[in-house]
């Protein structure tokens, strides 16, 4: 059995993180079976291979840090069909769609709701620490993490923006989206491919949020992205 490790499971997620979640998705789309396990924070640091979920323990004690890498590995090892159709420009369209998510709306669309904005902050804490016993020291602990996640933010290009601007370019994201996917069954055409894997978690962790943010608002008003999700959680999820 492939053992897949995350942080916490999380309000209607099956983690914390979009790249956990990214990665079991597309455990589903490609048909392995996998065991998710939680290594919650501090836990994870002493853990995880680099200090961040989502990491794989294959079968035979193999280890793959990284989603991607991991997806990568799975494909090889086990033959994994979901992609063989696609022409080498597709790929590589693939290729800037994962861009576009982890490096851009991963900032824009989620980090900033969730670690910036103080009420949303408040909620996702509550739920990240909702398995630790409280006290002084795991306040203490989530603030420096806090601290850790929005410096890497204001290191990012869009951590520079004003907090509207920043809402601003995830909506332009998921405008990009919403045209490219069209009417489409899934988002490289009518078959799944790995891409779904990355738009799904991405979209999970923005409508199916908690929190309250106008990115939120503004991406449950796209049709052809909410038919797609709905379409893709009662076919892999339920
Ligand atoms: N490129 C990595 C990104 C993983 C990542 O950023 N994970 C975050 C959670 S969403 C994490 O573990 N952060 C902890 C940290 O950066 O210390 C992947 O695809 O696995």
């Amino acid at each position: 059995m492939i053992k897949v490790f995350g942080l916490a499971k999380t309000w209607d997620f099956p983690d914390a993180s979009p790249y956990v979640c990214k990665l079991v998705m597309w455990m589903r789309l490609a048909g392995l079976e996998y065991e998710l396990s939680y290594v919650p924070w501090p836990e994870m640091l002493k853990r995880a291979p680099r200090k961040s979920v989502p990491w794989i323990e294959d079968a035979d004690g193999t280890l793959v840090h990284d989603s991607q890498r991991a997806i990568d590995y799975l494909t090889q090892k086990y033959d994994i069909a979901l992609d063989w159709h696609l022409t080498p420009r597709e790929r590589a369209q693939m290729r800037a769609w994962q861009r576009l998510l982890e490096d851009h709306y991963y900032w824009a669309g989620l980090v900033q709701m969730r670690w910036v904005e103080d009420e949303n902050w408040a909620k996702y804490k509550l739920e990240l620490a909702a398995e630790l016993p409280p006290s002084p020291e795991i306040d203490a602990f989530f603030q420096e993490i806090r601290d850790y996640l929005v410096g890497e933010f204001r290191g990012h290009a869009v951590g520079k923006m004003t907090v509207d601007e920043v809402r601003q370019v995830a909506r332009e994201d998921l405008d990009a989206l919403e045209t490219w996917l069209g009417d489409s069954a899934f988002f490289m055409g009518s078959r799944p491919t790995s891409i779904d894997a990355m738009v799904y978690a991405c979209l999970l962790q923005t409508l199916a949020t908690p929190c309250t943010s106008p990115v939120v608002e503004y991406a449950r008003g796209k049709t052809a992205l909410n038919a797609y999700f709905a379409r893709l959680r009662a076919r892999y999820w339920r």
